[in-house]
């Protein structure tokens, strides 16, 4: 397994708890470390669990080197860099870190989500260091090594669950690729394996983001409205969905993480003069942060001295993952503005991270005192405590909920 992140370390435990022994590589020596001590990086539901009984079995171990394997899976991050374009750097970092000890009969996976056209790139970049083998942009189902994509479509916080339920589609650069992912797969999903192409795998996850993205713009777009007209959005929404054909997603401070907020540019970035929509839901999306600073300085020009409660900083409620969250573009631009002291509260973190722990007037505290010293208060995140929130404890605050969960 290359790569022990967010889908790489479960889908390894998952392979591990199943008998089946796996060598996790990753580049940070820290996670490495960690893992092969039986404990983990990040906050997922039991992962924790899983991981220590594999490494205690020894079925899971870590290394920061590739070995020989019989099966390579590629989980590692495609961000986009400037201008939105795809960086698929970790993914040939990987290919080329696996081309030396690749052999006759090995299967490679690409589960990165990818632009459309990168298990075919893998083929040819790894035909360029390894002249020896044949490859199936060359042979076809008659190459020596099996090449297909099957991206991961598991959800951060059930990733555990999903990973064996959901279905999985599998695409091949051959129909003998995806029948051999195919067979890895069956010896742990529950789910149906769905066989097609690459190309068609590739651009099947990028429609599944960029679906759930346009829902999200056009939810937040109707907050604005609703907003406008003084409508209660939550109340408009909860309505319209009881139509049985109408199935609107929620209104929120913007859309974060490393998938829904990044995978629709993939598409764009392909296909720019046809995807007026998809461009046109990531503006929306991406602008909701600022609408909600909007509202917190407005609602700061009532106090001499604002003290503001931003309560949650990761990009959806209940894990630990700050990419790319609207939370922390909101908290940064408070601080920016100097709009008063901000007191922000996640359980999930130990200190502020990078990018906002040198800003003034930004500080991580608990719970308990942001809400006691605080006149302002924003829910940017639904994480558990803060649905438990006694509401008595809210009065006589101004209170800025971008869920929809105090209503
Ligand atoms: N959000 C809203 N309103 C909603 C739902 C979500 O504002 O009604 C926001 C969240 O707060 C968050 C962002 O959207 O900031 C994304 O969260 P998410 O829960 O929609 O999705 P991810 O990014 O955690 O996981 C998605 C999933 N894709 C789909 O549901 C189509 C997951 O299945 C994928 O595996 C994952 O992307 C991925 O890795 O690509």
């Amino acid at each position: 397994m290359l790569g022990l992140g967010y889908v790489g370390l479960p889908t390894a435990a998952v392979l591990a708890s199943r008998g089946i022994p796996v060598a996790g590589v990753d580049i940070n020596v820290q996670t490495v470390d960690l893992i092969n001590q039986g404990k983990i990086h990040i906050v997922e539901p039991d992962l924790d669990i899983m991981v220590r009984s594999a490494v205690v079995a020894g079925k899971l171990r870590a290394a920061v080197a590739v070995e020989p394997a019989d099966a390579f899976i590629i989980a590692v991050p495609t961000p986009f860099a400037n201008e939105h374009k795809p960086d698929l750097g970790q993914v040939r970092a990987a290919v080329e870190g696996l081309a030396p000890v690749l052999k006759k009969g090995d299967l490679i996976i690409i589960e990165s989500t990818s632009p459309v056209g990168t298990t075919e790139s893998v083929s040819e970049w790894l035909a360029g260091q390894r002249a020896d083998l044949a490859f199936p942009h060359q042979a076809g189902g008659e190459a020596d090594v099996q090449i297909a994509h099957s991206p991961e479509r598991v959800l951060p916080g059930r990733v555990l669950l999903e990973l064996v339920r959901n279905d999985r589609v599998v695409g091949g650069l051959s129909a003998r690729c995806a029948e051999r992912a195919a067979e890895l797969y069956r010896l742990f999903i529950d789910g149906e394996c769905l066989l097609t192409s690459a190309r068609t795998a590739e651009l099947v996850k990028l429609a599944e983001n960029a679906y759930r993205d346009v829902n999200i713009a056009f939810a937040n777009e109707l907050s604005l409205v609703c907003g406008r007209l003084n409508v209660d959005v939550w109340e408009a929404l909860e309505l319209a969905n009881r139509h049985p054909r109408v199935d609107i997603l929620k209104p929120g401070p913007g859309v974060g993480g490393h998938c829904i907020a990044v995978d629709p540019w993939f598409i764009a970035d392909s296909a720019p003069a046809e995807t007026t929509l998809i461009q046109a839901a990531r503006q929306v999306n991406d602008a909701k942060p600022d609408h909600v600073v909007e509202a917190i300085k407005k609602a700061a020009e009532a106090f001499s001295v604002p003290r503001i409660a931003c309560l949650g900083l990761a990009y959806k409620a209940d894990i630990d993952d700050l990419r790319e969250s609207p939370a922390v573009k909101i908290v940064k631009s408070l601080a920016l503005d100097r709009i008063g002291e901000v007191l922000i509260v996640e359980p999930h973190i130990r200190a502020l991270p990078e990018e906002l722990k040198n800003l003034s007037g930004l500080k991580l505290v608990e719970m308990d005192a942001a809400l006691d010293r605080s006149g302002i208060v924003v829910l940017l995140v639904d994480h558990q405590p803060f649905k438990a929130i006694d509401r008595a404890r809210l009065q006589g605050k101004v209170v800025i909920d971008t869920r929809g969960v105090w209503r």
